[in-house]
């Protein structure tokens, strides 16, 4: 531990993870704040207010409250979500809290009564699993015979899901488990929408985080606040914490940083803002957390802040003085020392394999290397910090922090959550748990490409390496090179299969919608894919819409990409989307529909052998027939 000069010593910390972020494991910024903090010597503390607060709204207490809510609004106007609620509310009310032990892993062998479907009313979400009615059994087909627990977990999970959507009819048409209000941050170049949601009472959700909130500052008594915002569908949750904050302690310094803010706030000038919050950092916490407790502490100016926006005389000002950041070798090791590590939710949300590593089980979140070693996807955000400043931990760094997060946590599973974790990193981290005798299972994110032989996947595998995400993209050749992914499918069909012939679970991230992409190209993409899956290369796959973003190559030269950029609306606060014109013209609304109607059934074996144009609600006329051949990716392989 490298000791802090006295007075940084005594200044306390609190770092807070607003709503909503998951609730199967913490968002690890908090984590790695407090590891950092501590290990400098300062008091550093951390808690979990996004878990915290669905355990309270889904709690007895929190349903009597939430009837109270939904018997306020007139008969006429209630969803069949609402209806259903207060028509059962005695069972909701009597298995709310058994539920959310099971999921929590508290009660395991309740999975026989959920399973039986006798014990969980059973509102609207529960027809989706009318779809998949197989001989009877609606979840045969997913779970079998077997996999109780699993098939458990699933009602549950729609059961909850139920109950989410009452608070959405009933108390906030905001409200999601993975995201609170998300509108009034993503890309809102105009605060208003913001504020004015601030500046409403406080409704049920905002009153229980309140008190929540409370709570918290009274036990630890920060001198600091720390609020971390990694996506848009956290800011609000953050602000309303602040609000809570300022009228406890109107004193108290309140810090807000994380992904969202690196992304969207760059070009921050809304004074407003500052209502609530004292200090807005931008990129990795560590360096400007440092210089700002120093300031705290009055060891250092506020002009020798790094990448710190504060209000000065009613206007917002950028303190910048350039200091290098810590080296990644430097930041200390995470710690979840504080966080409610017996109360995260295993949930089972959707049958598909790789979003299920997401929301379920408890897994330490660990980052092979900052920044990414790639940095070229030009539809990425590569000109930011997170992505463009590659510093690598050595391996044995990186698997003294693994040991240290088992000891702390008695979990073995770890989730690299690097953008793109480099291969040779990952060869020298295996080789480390091999000689270490670890015994541990980690997944992470990487980009399929030819290092990856199929020596080192097995490698990996033997190390620990359970399953893998990367980005396919548009699967053609002509587009990969475009957006200088460095990949082409060819290679992606050898390095999947060596994967999944190792055991590893392969997910591929894939696009659509990206410039110039014609029907053709699509059609195209469509049968790379269906062949990928015949062959056995990928498990589990999402077709996401591309969306350009201002510092991304793309947005930042899009004459390259063949578009012409819609201006950003006129606003002094986020930043991100830009919409743009593609005079190729394709319908990729329609197109996508079929794009991801076609995977959802691949990776359930369904479909096949089907034509890849049947799944587009194309006239065939206006479909163009594949120009791949069947039986490439066999060929190549
Ligand atoms: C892994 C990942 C995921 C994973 C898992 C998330 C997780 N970690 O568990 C999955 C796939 C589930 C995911 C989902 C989504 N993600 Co994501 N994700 C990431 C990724 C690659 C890493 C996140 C991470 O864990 N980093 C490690 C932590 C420690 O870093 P950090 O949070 O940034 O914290 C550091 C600094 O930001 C700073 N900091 C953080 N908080 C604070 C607070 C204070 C006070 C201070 C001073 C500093 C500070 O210090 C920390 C240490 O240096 C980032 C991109 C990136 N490279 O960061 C995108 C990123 C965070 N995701 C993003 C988005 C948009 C999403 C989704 C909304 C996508 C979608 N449309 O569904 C969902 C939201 C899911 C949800 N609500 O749960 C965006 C957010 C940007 C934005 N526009 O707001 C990012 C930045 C990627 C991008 N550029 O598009 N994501």
């Amino acid at each position: 531990m490298r000791p802090a000069p006295a007075m940084v010593q005594g200044c306390k910390v609190l770092s807070l993870i607003p709503p909503m972020t998951q609730l199967n494991t913490p968002y690890p910024a908090s984590a790695y704040l407090t590891g950092f903090l501590r290990s400098r010597g300062i008091d550093a503390q951390q808690d979990d207010l996004a878990l915290k607060l669905v355990l309270e709204l889904f709690s007895a207490q929190g349903l009597i409250q939430l009837r109270e809510c939904a018997l306020t609004q007139p008969e006429t106007g209630r969803s069949a979500s609402v209806n259903q609620f207060l028509d059962h509310f005695e069972r909701y009310a009597h298995t709310i809290e058994a539920t959310l032990g099971f999921l929590q892993g508290r009660d395991p062998t309740l999975c026989h009564r959920i399973a039986s479907r006798g014990f969980l009313p059973e509102g609207p979400r529960f027809l989706s699993l009318e779809s998949f009615d197989e001989e009877g059994d609606p979840l045969g087909w997913a779970f079998g015979a077997l996999g109780q627990q699993d098939r458990a977990r699933h009602l549950a999970t729609l059961y909850l899901n139920d109950l989410a959507d009452v608070i959405s009819d009933a108390v906030d048409s905001r409200f999601a488990f993975v995201r609170y209000a998300e509108q009034l941050a993503s890309s809102q170049a105009d605060y208003d929408p913001m504020a004015q949601a601030l500046g409403a009472p406080r409704n049920l959700i905002d009153q229980t985080l309140h008190r929540l909130t409370l709570e918290a500052l009274t036990r630890h008594r920060p001198d600091l606040l720390l609020l971390s915002v990694p996506f848009p569908g956290a800011l609000y949750g953050a602000l309303r914490i602040a609000q809570s904050a300022r009228e406890w302690n109107p004193a108290m310094k309140i810090c807000m940083g994380g992904g969202y803010v690196n992304t969207e706030l760059r070009e921050l000038a809304e004074p407003r803002l500052f209502d609530l919050v004292d200090f807005v950092t931008l990129d990795a916490g560590e360096r400007p957390l440092l210089s700002l407790i120093e300031h705290l502490c009055g060891q250092r100016s506020a002009a020798r802040l790094q990448r710190c926006f504060m209000r000065v005389d009613g206007k917002v000002k950028y303190m910048h003085l350039a200091e290098p950041d810590l080296a990644f070798d430097d930041v200390g090791t995470p710690t979840w020392a504080g966080l409610p590590m017996d109360r995260y939710l295993s949930l089972l949300d959707l049958l598909n394999p790789m979003h299920r590593l997401w929301s379920d089980g408890r897994w330490n979140k660990l980052t092979v290397a900052h920044g990414c070693y790639w940095k070229k996807c030009s539809f990425c955000d590569v000109s930011l910090d997170y992505i463009s400043r590659y510093d690598a931990a050595s391996a044995s760094v990186l698997v003294d922090r693994m040991e240290q997060l088992i000891a702390e946590s008695g979990q073995t599973g770890f989730h690299f959550v690097d953008e793109a974790a480099p291969p040779k990193a990952l060869k020298a981290m295996a080789e480390e748990i091999l000689r270490r005798g670890l015994r541990v299972s980690w997944w992470g994110n990487i980009r399929f490409e030819k290092t990856f032989t199929p020596e080192l996947v097995n490698l990996l595998a033997d190390s620990g390496c359970i399953a893998f995400s990367g980005g396919l993209e548009v699967a053609s050749d002509r587009l990969l090179q475009l957006m200088k992914k460095g990949v082409s499918v060819q290679q992606v069909a050898r390095v999947t299969r060596s994967m999944a012939d190792a055991g590893i679970l392969v997910h591929a991230y894939l696009m659509y919608g990206f410039p110039t992409q014609t029907v053709q190209d699509t059609v195209d993409a469509l049968e790379y894919v269906r062949q990928l899956f015949e062959e056995g290369c990928l498990h589990s796959g999402f077709f996401h819409r591309f969306a350009c973003t201002v510092h991304s190559p793309v947005g930042l030269n899009p004459q390259a990409y063949g578009i012409e950029l819609l201006p950003l609306p006129e606003g002094a606060f986020a930043r991100n989307d830009v919409g743009f014109i593609d005079p190729t013209g394709t319908d990729h609304d329609l197109l996508g529909r079929g794009l991801k109607k076609a995977v959802y059934n691949y990776m359930h074996g369904i479909g096949l052998e089907r034509d890849v144009r049947e799944w587009f609600e194309l006239p065939r006329k206006h479909c163009p027939k594949p120009t791949i051949r069947p039986g490439t990716v066999a060929r190549w392989l």
